[in-house]
């Protein structure tokens, strides 16, 4: 739980209504150094346990995430706006991957190799103190991606949420605690990001930062860790690609391409923002995109059916409007939108535009919400080479049926997460990360415990 003195009172918006529903206490520097050193102490004793007994608590974890996921969901709903839907799954995920952990902690097996003069055996050594800096369009997942690790592998969290979205990681955090973890092994810490991310960023116990976030941030943390030698994860920015080839199952591509671009209202940053379309099926293509788009329910979160919810925020919707005035498209030009409730709340219409150049801002900047950008492409070496056009490389998706061409350009776009005839990126069992100045590290899969542990040589003499 978080603790300490705070700074001010910070108020949360629900951003379906637009209304404040609840305060949260930002927590200052001083705070910070208090949940560090807690942590620090916290960690010469949770380190000690031994792995399987780390692992039957994180089962309980799991399980009392699994009893409350209901309410997670619904904080999950009130703070970030998402889908009823949407959020049961990551209160479903948050479980399962502390399941996965525990699991994995027990096979994270060290190497015994062959010298001469002795025994040489490898151990995975937990860090120490874990800063986890989270962002507020997935803040229970990424939270959770974080911790199951971290505390699996014998390490001590300090979170920070970003000051939109603290409750779901105030809520895991109390659960941590019911379940039997330990005081001090999980702490959030609600703050701004330049206070207590700032801090945790270059306080010297802090022995790692995972942070997801925008690459602008990101850039001051890894700078920030440098300092000390931090060890960093970073999970950034995205304008992934979806590359419809004109012998794919095109009316698929189409009906699905909505959903890998509007899910969380494409406040995602596997996003994938621009759509690459053959030339040759290109009209056809954007005929069969429109009534798909056009079906999006875009409603009340809360409601069953509801597809998408609101922006996160009245700012969020200015800064997405900003990238569709006739001075930033720049020769693209919006084609068809969706529909979307007129208001209260921060709604905005799933929007679709046509950027034969793909050079222009809407194409390349990431949006951050639900706007997609259409391009025609000649062939293959075209669709890879616009495709790589981008300083990020996080996510993608490929249509075709043809086997050779989904290896070729597969192996051929540069990023973390590609999917085949699928928009699907994140699954808690495979590694989760991008390239090029979308981060660095992976998250989650069979080796992100490598990512919570320093490998320690130790060879033992037999003469
Ligand atoms: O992100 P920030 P913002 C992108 C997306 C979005 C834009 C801005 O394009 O529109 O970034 O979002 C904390 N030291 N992504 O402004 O500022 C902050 O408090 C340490 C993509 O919300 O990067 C929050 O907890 N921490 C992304 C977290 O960093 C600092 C998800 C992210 O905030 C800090 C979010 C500092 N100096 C935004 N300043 C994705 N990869 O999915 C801020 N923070």
């Amino acid at each position: 739980m978080s603790t300490g003195t705070s700074e001010a009172v910070h108020e949360l918006v629900d951003p379906s209504t637009g209304q404040v529903f609840t305060t949260v206490a930002l927590h200052d520097t001083a705070a910070t150094d208090g949940a560090v050193s807690r942590a620090a102490a916290a960690f010469r004793r949770w380190s000690a346990v031994a792995p399987a007994d780390r692992a039957r608590l994180l089962r309980r974890f799991a399980d009392a995430v699994d009893a409350d996921a209901e309410n997670l969901a619904a904080l999950e709903v009130s703070e970030a706006g998402h889908t009823l839907a949407g959020a049961r799954w990551e209160a479903a995920n948050v479980r399962d991957v502390l399941e996965y952990f525990a699991g994995a902690v027990e096979r994270h097996l060290g190497d015994q190799i062959p010298v001469a003069g002795g025994l040489d055996v490898t151990f995975h050594e937990p860090l120490g103190v874990v800063g986890v800096i989270v962002p507020w369009n997935f803040p229970m997942p990424i939270a959770g991606w974080s911790i199951a690790p971290a505390l699996a592998a014998g390490n001590t969290v300090v979170l920070k949420p970003a000051e939109q979205t603290p409750l779901t990681a105030l809520r895991l955090a109390e659960l941590a605690l019911q379940a039997g973890i330990p005081e001090g092994v999980l702490q959030v810490l609600p703050g701004r990001g330049s206070v207590v991310g700032a801090r945790l960023v270059e306080h010297e116990d802090v022995r790692k930062i995972v942070f997801t976030g925008s690459t602008a941030v990101g850039r001051q943390v890894m700078a920030g860790a440098a300092r000390h030698v931090k060890r960093v994860t970073l999970e950034l920015g995205g304008k992934s690609a979806n590359i419809v080839f004109a012998d794919s199952d095109l009316e698929r591509a189409a009906a699905t391409a909505p959903d890998g671009v509007f899910d969380n209202a494409g406040q995602d940053c596997c996003a994938r923002s621009r759509i690459l379309v053959q030339r040759s099926v290109h009209d056809r293509f954007l005929e069969m995109l429109e009534p798909a788009v056009k079906a999006v329910r875009v409603a009340d979160p809360r409601t069953p059916d509801a597809q998408m919810g609101p922006l996160i925020s009245a700012a969020q919707r200015e800064r997405v409007a900003s990238f569709l005035t006739d001075d930033a498209l720049g020769g693209a030009e919006v084609a068809f939108t969706g529909t979307a409730p007129a208001g209260p709340g921060f709604w905005f219409r799933p929007t679709v535009v046509l950027a034969p150049d793909p050079r222009v801002r809407v194409a390349t900047e990431e949006v951050f919400g639900p706007v997609v950008t259409v391009t025609p492409f000649e062939d293959e070496a075209d669709a890879v080479r616009i495709a790589n056009d981008s300083r990020y490389g996080l996510s993608g998706s490929i249509w075709t049926r043809d086997l050779g061409r989904a290896i070729r350009v597969s192996r051929a776009v540069e990023a973390g997460n590609l999917s085949v005839n699928s928009h699907s990126s994140v699954r808690y069992c495979t590694p989760f990360g991008g390239v090029k100045e979308s981060g660095l590290g992976r998250e989650l899969g069979p080796r992100a415990l490598d990512a919570f542990t320093d490998v320690k040589n130790v060879f033992i003499s037999t003469d």
